[in-house]
């Protein structure tokens, strides 16, 4: 196999004299995210039974980060963050997450990872759970969104009736409900159906072919490459294929994790194989966090308080690994940081312009390359349904965050604690409660304000943060409230009646 190459002289190499002095062609790029993944579900952050062998040796032999963060509890929000750099209160993906049927999404004015890239000649593919939007003739799938290929389901994939949910081994049942009224689950190829209903137990081997082949090809033209996968793994309802149904210590959910994990081990050898591995940074992380609603199948926060749906730090805070051979020294880094910053990261390593647009994204290469300090001192939590009345949730600084409002959510519910649930409601605090995050990493005691200074500048402090970032935040208009068409569903048969039963090729 050639090795990667391509003319990278000029301006461009003074910024990024990193790869230019190692490796005189602009690195590949493997971004993964799980999907509803805790931060105490892997074996390399403390779960006893989950088996996750290919993430346990990135995680040893790259770096883990303790302190790393999505920027919803939810999945559209968090996704739309995630590649384009930005609160999703800027790009209008809120409140809650897109369906089927939903006219909005992404903007398409918006810039992603894969439109920064583009410009400098890189192949782009994504596959697995899109959940940014379909609309009208496809108008928000990935391609037309900087991807130059996708495969993959453009929703979450619970989103469509129990028929189309399988569940492996055949005598593990499916678990809770699932939508009923809509159109069974589809793959997609770009903007065409190719199955409907998906095959549950051949999809990661789809995935896995197709990323083979993606990153085989790109290798062979000589192009840099930047792999997106959005896994279903491990949202409910669970499943896997045969090479690891039933082989987990931790039965569905250690399943699905562990087909995950099969995946990214398939990624590695290709990468191993076609010669890049030393010349591409591979970026693990997930969504947010667990839905607890699910019991023993819903994932595990670890020490963290809360999961899915709230703001928490069970609900943002994600497991997070970054690996490049020969690149990034193996580690543990608590340094501050979130999926806000993949974007400048990225867009700093391969030489790319950062979009014209307020970014809240921060690089991250320091972190990575040098084991250095975060440019990032804030983290804001908004909650499922943002709004301009009530703002921020709540706010971390340095090692303290301070919540102005908490609310438990039915996501989070089952657990012993009565703040993670529904009922526990919207709760203001005036003042706020304010947790030392070191010291103190499961929220459970806050900090008393009575006789201590130190703690009220902290606030004070806080609070200017607020203020000064609400003042920056101009809220786009909300995709979300836009609402649904059933016309808009994906329809293999597209004339066919009665829909959406007849959805069925
Ligand atoms: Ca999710």
């Amino acid at each position: 196999m050639r090795r990667q190459g391509m003319d990278y002289t000029g301006p461009t190499c003074l910024i990024i004299s990193l790869f230019c002095t190692c490796c005189a062609s602009p690195p590949n790029f493997v971004l993964l995210f799980a999907d509803d993944l805790g931060f105490g579900d892997l074996g390399c952050y403390g779960h006893p039974s989950s088996l996750t062998p290919n993430l346990d040796r990135l995680a040893a032999r790259g770096l883990r980060f303790t302190d790393f963060y999505s920027t919803s509890p939810v999945c559209s929000p968090s996704r739309a963050s995630l590649l384009t750099g930005r609160y999703q209160t800027r790009s209008g993906v809120y409140p809650g997450v897109l369906y089927p049927g939903s006219i909005g999404g992404l903007p398409l004015n918006e810039t992603t990872i894969a439109e920064v890239l583009k410009p400098l000649g890189y192949a782009t593919a994504a596959m697995g759970k899109w959940h940014l939007g379909l609309g009208a003739n496809g108008t928000f799938l990935p391609t037309k969104q900087g991807f130059d290929k996708y495969l993959g389901i453009p929703y979450s994939h619970d989103m469509g009736p129990c028929h189309n949910l399988t569940c492996f081994p055949p005598d593990v049942k499916c678990f809770g409900f699932c939508d009923v009224g809509t159109v069974t689950v589809p793959l997609m190829y770009n903007e065409d159906i190719k199955q409907q209903p998906v095959h549950f137990l051949d999809l990661e081997k789809s995935y896995s072919d197709f990323a083979t082949n993606f990153i085989m090809t790109s290798v062979k033209e000589n192009q840099p490459f930047f792999l997106y996968y959005p896994s279903h793994h491990t949202h409910y309802p669970q499943y896997a294929g045969t090479r690891t149904a039933g082989r987990s210590l931790r039965g569905p959910f250690g399943d699905a994790l562990l087909e995950l994990d099969n995946t990214i081990g398939d990624l590695m050898a290709t990468l191993e194989q076609t010669g890049v591995i030393n010349n591409t940074l591979i970026f693990f992380t997930s969504d947010n966090g667990p839905e607890l609603m699910r019991m023993s199948r819903g994932g595990n926060a670890g020490s963290l308080k809360c999961g899915k749906g709230t703001t928490y730090e069970g609900g943002m805070r994600e497991p997070a690994i970054a690996y490049w051979k020969g690149t990034i020294k193996p580690g543990v880094t608590h340094e501050l940081a979130s999926t806000l910053d993949i974007l400048p990261t990225i867009a700093s390593l391969a030489g790319a312009k950062l979009p014209p647009v307020m970014l809240d994204g921060f690089d991250m290469t320091n972190i990575l390359v040098h084991q250095g300090k975060s440019k990032r001192e804030t983290m804001m939590f908004y909650p499922t349904d943002p709004n301009e009345i009530y703002g921020l949730f709540a706010l971390r600084l340095g090692k303290y965050k301070a919540h102005f409002y908490t609310r438990g959510c039915a996501l989070s519910g089952t657990t012993p604690d009565p703040d993670c649930p529904a009922f526990a409601v919207l709760k203001a605090h005036d003042p706020p409660l304010i947790f030392d995050l070191e010291a103190d990493p499961s929220e459970h005691y806050p900090l008393p304000l009575a006789d201590r200074p130190d703690i009220q500048a902290v606030l004070e402090q806080i609070k200017k943060a607020k203020t000064e970032f609400e003042a920056s935040m101009v809220f786009g208009e909300s995709q979300v409230s836009k609402g649904t068409d059933p016309k808009l569903e994906p329809c293999c048969n597209p004339q066919c009646s009665p829909k959406p039963s007849c959805c069925y090729c």
